[in-house]
């Protein structure tokens, strides 16, 4: 007989550091349960390195990629009656158009018409080149109503998107996206430059070009940065949801423009190295540190076992 593995569902607990100082006895004995309890939380915390902390949304994100844990991952017909196969149909049209932007950029850089398509789009039916990394997010960015931050809070820190092209979905009186080109910035993430609002407009799929489109087209398409701003008292405070559908190279397909400007390097390699840098900036931004570990200290501390890596744990003396 099959073993039965009994998965219980503990929840992990959110737990939030707003109104930190007011809140502090509070969010000291949410800590201390959580810890005490579950050993798990989450905090808010991808920190951008353009502001120095997390930008207040949350965001559901998915792809193409399918496998059996995957597929559980999605939420069940019951509990979101037809989400999937709406989510699925969506991302399927829009990486159509995208497929059709993506070929007219290709040509106009010189490259075969497929580039971009060839290095973003995995085949449905699986094989060789499963390994998708185009990405549907779904965002809804905290309301703020009665509140006012200053000019200075945003509900999305200043970015350039890592991708080759990302088609983004706003809703109408929903605006806030400001656009500063890379090149017009000469300020640290163009604080000081001047920005552009895009006004959403009914119908409209504001288009933006990624790191990826950048490096593969030698620099000869810009990637752009921009940000949502915070809605001030008086404006539309309620929460924003947007979709941004983020074409991205396949994980071993080989970045590289027609004029070879920079080495050859994959989607996986590129990813990997823009999140460390994203990662280092915050961790600047933020005033946080890493730190190497002295082979001495290392040496001094051998007998404590941390738990993590799945050494058998030191005994303890009776
Ligand atoms: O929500 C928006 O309008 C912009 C989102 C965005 O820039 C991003 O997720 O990269
Ligand atoms: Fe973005």
């Amino acid at each position: 007989m099959p073993a039965v593995i009994e998965v219980k569902d503990v929840g992990v607990p959110q737990i939030s550091l707003r109104d930190f100082d007011e809140r502090r006895d509070e969010i000291r004995q949410q800590l201390m349960d959580a810890a005490s309890d579950v050993g798990f939380f989450t905090l808010n915390a991808q920190i951008r390195p353009s502001t120095g902390y997390p930008d207040p949304k949350e965001s559901l994100q998915m792809g193409f990629q399918r496998t059996r844990d995957q597929d559980l991952s999605w939420p069940s017909d019951d509990d979101c009656p037809g989400f999937s196969d709406d989510a699925m149909r969506f991302m399927e049209e829009v990486r159509d158009l995208s497929v059709r932007v993506m070929e007219l950029f290709a040509e106009g850089v010189g490259l075969p018409k497929d580039t971009f398509t060839e290095g973003t789009v995995s085949p449905d039916d699986g094989g060789d080149k499963n390994d998708s990394m185009t990405t549907l997010r779904m965002l809804k960015y905290s309301e703020c109503e009665g509140k006012d931050f200053g000019p200075d809070y945003f509900r999305a820190g200043a970015h350039a998107d890592f991708d080759v092209l990302t088609l983004l979905f706003q809703r109408e009186g929903q605006d806030g996206l400001e656009v500063c080109p890379g090149k017009d910035i000469t300020t640290e993430f163009g604080r000081g430059d001047k920005w552009t609002p895009v006004k959403v407009e009914r119908g409209a799929i504001v288009v933006n070009v990624g790191d990826q489109l950048k490096r593969w087209s030698d620099d000869r398409l810009q990637s752009t940065f921009h940000r949502v701003r915070c809605p001030r008292p008086g404006e539309n405070q309620q929460a924003r949801f947007s979709l941004g559908f983020f074409n991205q190279a396949r994980r071993d397909a080989v970045i590289q423009g027609p004029a070879k400007r920079y080495p050859p390097i994959t989607g996986g390699e590129f990813l990997a190295q823009a999140m460390k840098r994203n990662y280092d900036a915050a961790m600047k931004k933020s005033k946080l540190e890493t730190y190497e570990v002295k082979a001495e200290t290392l040496e001094a501390n051998k007998d404590f076992q941390v738990s993590g890596t799945g050494l058998e744990r030191a005994k303890v003396a009776a």
